[in-house]
């Protein structure tokens, strides 16, 4: 019998329909690159932490993305997912790759996207992320963004065209990378790292979709962005 996993994910508060969290959509890539079915679980900010914990008892620091196993448990953290399917489906197509190195290289990507591309497109997102939610979870994301920011909701957008400096002087070697292999960032086929940049696409153009065609689409000139998009769109359409 085949196996139905579980995605806790997180949607918007006004439609329940935009799923724009860049951990979860690591999972969804790495599963459906996987071809593993899954079904997935809604849930706004404030809804999360209570339907977690209660679908899955091992969790008492509840975040997505989350996958709930055949045994109920539920695992946390998009990496982790990841390792755990490829431990599973070791003859489906790889995350990362054949060797500890090349699965190195790629935890590295992660860390560059996460540490120089993301605080420029989190702050481009902020202001679309809060419009985006209902009022109860519009007051908790304000809230929690200025506590964790240490500033004022006005603030912590910052200046438009400075963010966008900083992202395309960022985005530079991921240009290069992508005009060299042509293809993935990976080469031929996408793995790990693909996905880790393609859910920050998917996540800046969900939620500030102007600056996203600014600050990624339009940055360079040439189609070496566009045409990375249009390969992402078969997983997200
Ligand atoms: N390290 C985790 C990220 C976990 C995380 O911070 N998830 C966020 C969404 S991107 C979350 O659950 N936020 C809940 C909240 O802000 O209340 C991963 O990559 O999977």
């Amino acid at each position: 019998m085949a196996i139905t996993f579980k995605l806790f994910e997180l949607v918007d508060g006004k439609t329940r329909s935009i799923s724009f969290s860049p951990a979860v959509w690591r999972a969804k890539f790495a599963l459906m690159h996987k071809k593993v079915p899954y079904e997935t679980v809604p849930l706004t900010f404030l809804e999360l932490p209570s339907a977690i914990t209660a679908a899955c008892l091992n969790i008492d620091t509840p975040t997505v993305p989350t996958l709930q196993l055949e045994n109920g448990d539920g695992l946390r953290d998009s990496f982790a997912i990841a390792e755990y399917l490829e431990e599973k489906y070791p003859d489906r197509p790889s995350l990362f790759g054949k060797s500890q190195g090349e699965k190195n290289l790629q935890r590295f990507f992660e860390s560059y996207v996460q540490s120089k591309l993301h605080p420029s497109i989190q702050r481009m997102v902020f202001q679309g992320m809060y419009e985006m939610q209902d009022s109860e979870n519009a007051h908790y994301f304000r809230s929690s963004r200025e506590k964790s920011s240490g500033r004022p909701h006005k603030e912590i957008a910052g200046d438009r065209a400075a963010n966008l400096k900083e992202l395309k002087e960022n985005l530079g070697l991921v240009h290069k990378a992508l005009l060299e292999t042509g293809g993935w960032i990976l080469g031929d086929q996408p793995g790990w790292a693909d996905f880790v940049l393609a859910s920050s696409f998917v996540w800046f153009s969900s939620c500030a979709p102007k600056e996203f065609q600014e600050g990624v689409l339009e940055a360079f000139d040439d189609k070496v962005f566009p045409n990375y998009w249009d390969k992402v769109q078969q997983y997200i359409k």
